[in-house]
Parts: C-alpha cells; structure tokens; sequence
C-alpha cells in the first residue's frame, strides 16, 4: 500500500488549544490549499505562552516513537515544516526527521520560532536558540520576524532597520544554508513589509498597506501558507505575496470581530479567500 499519493507536509509544531498559533493554524490552513497536513507536535499546550498563564506539556519523549510508526508506513513528505519546538533534545529529533524523510524532492521550511519584538518567547532558551540556528542550516527556505532574523546572525535587535541592512541579514542567512529567505512583518509605519531573498534572484521588498496592529500566530498563518503554496508549485514571491494578501484579510477580520490580538488570526470567516 502506497500511503504518498497525495501531497503534504509534516507539520512540526505545538497544539495550542487556544490563541490561533501552530498547528490549529497549520492544519485549516494547508488543508484549505489542497495540501494534507500530517501534524507532529513538539508540545501540547492550553493555550500560547503569551498569555499569563498556561498548561504546558513537552511531547519531547513521545516524538521518537511517533516517528517510528511514520517509518513503518514509509511516509514521504513533499514539504517539512518546522515551527515552535518544545526542547532542547527535540533539535536533534527534528534534524533526523529531515534526513530521514527528505528526499531531492522535498522542500524543508524552517520557520525559526524563537520570539518577536526583540524578546525570545517564555520557554526559549539560549540553548535552544543556538539549536534553531543550527537547524537552518538543513532548510530550503526560512521565515524568520526581524527578532529571530537577529538572533540567528547574531546582529543586535532594534525598532528599525534599513533596506541595506536586510539585505546584509538575508545575505547571511542564505549564507547559513538555506535558498529563500523572507524576513516577515518589517514594520514600515504605514505598510507592512516582507523583505525576500533568493540565492538566485537577489532581493525583493513586498509591501503591504498595514490596516490593523500585528497580533500573534500571524508568522504561523505565514509560515503554513508559503508552505503549501510553494510546494503546490508556486514561485517563493508568489507564496509570500498569497500568505501577505490573506494575513490582510484576517486582520481586518479580527479587527471587525473586534478580537483581543492575544487571541491570534481570526482566519476563519475568510478562509473562502485563500486559495492558489
Ligand atoms: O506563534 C508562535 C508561537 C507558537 N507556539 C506557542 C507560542 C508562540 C508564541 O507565543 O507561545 C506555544
């Protein structure tokens, strides 16, 4: 029995039961796109560690053997992407899980989850961003925020960056390994902007109208989208553009609902718009 027929990506991610973030955003949203999503997770959580408080458990001892039942169903995967770890140790995991189910086909989307707006998340520790910065190295593509595209190459966080500055970050980045870079969510005072980089294209500045203040899980919905569109065959600036068009969309949605911007994305009463 052949179980790889069909497109999809392995989702490596939390469960977050609410705030809209990894894979409660991962699995609508590369469903939506044709795509199927197999979820991994790294963590089960009650909700996102930007809350006050949270249950969170580390899945950690539970990936391996998860894995192996994936082993013994030689599951291919068209695209790996890889998003909030749970760990230390699960870097390790996560890097045997690319050599194992990537193949020349497969494209791997390390979106480097670490923090936002210059601080690293609650559970991430030092070591652990030392970790990601290791694990970029195996990606085709990376979609860090300006705090993570800091932390992997080692340039100070501050509120503003210029054009040639970027392109300096995405340099180094692609420099680390990976073909296609996006530094997402660049705050441009009245347009949102996403800073691309191909190793065989050069640099290319997408901007979007900023229409409501950033809320969190949008590097998730950003992450899933460039995902299942590149790996449905469209062009890296094509798959930021569609994950950059829809993000507009939720959050004039989520503003309308009038959504606390904890609470993520609100993607659902426009997911009709997203499509290849
Ligand atoms: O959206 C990034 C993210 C993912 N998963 C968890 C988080 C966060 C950001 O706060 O807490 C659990």
């Amino acid at each position: 029995m052949d179980h790889n027929n069909q497109k999809k990506i392995a989702a490596i991610n939390d469960l977050s039961g609410f705030g809209k973030c990894s894979l409660s955003v991962a699995l609508p949203l590369i469903s939506k796109l044709g795509v199927q999503c197999c979820p991994l997770p790294t963590a089960v959580l009650s909700d996102h560690t930007g809350f006050d408080s949270y249950y969170f458990v580390d899945f950690s001892e539970h990936m391996e053997p998860y894995i192996d039942e994936w082993k013994k169903l030689n599951l291919r995967f068209d695209g790996i992407l890889t998003g909030f770890l749970g760990s230390e140790e699960q870097i390790e995991t996560v890097k045997s899980f690319i050599e194992h189910f990537a193949d020349e086909n497969t494209v791997v989307i390390v979106d480097p989850v670490m923090g936002d707006n210059g601080n690293t998340y609650a559970t991430y520790t030092h070591e652990m961003c030392k970790g990601i910065s290791k694990l970029v190295e195996h990606a085709n593509i990376i979609t860090p925020n300006v705090t993570e595209a800091c932390i992997l190459t080692g340039i100070p966080y501050k509120e503003h960056f210029s054009e040639s500055e970027l392109h300096e970050m995405t340099y180094k980045l692609c420099e680390k390994g990976p073909d296609m870079v996006v530094i997402t969510g660049v705050d441009r005072g009245v347009y949102l902007e996403n800073y691309v980089y191909q190793k065989d294209d050069g640099p290319r500045v997408l901007r979007t109208r900023r229409i409501a203040p950033q809320r969190s899980g949008t590097g998730d919905v950003f992450a899933s989208i460039v995902a299942a569109c590149f790996v449905q065959g469209l062009s890296f600036e094509k798959s930021v553009r569609k994950a950059a068009d829809f993000i507009k969309e939720c959050l004039k949605s989520s503003t309308e609902l009038d959504i606390p911007v904890t609470d993520g994305v609100c993607f659902e009463k426009v997911i009709d718009k997203l499509h290849l």
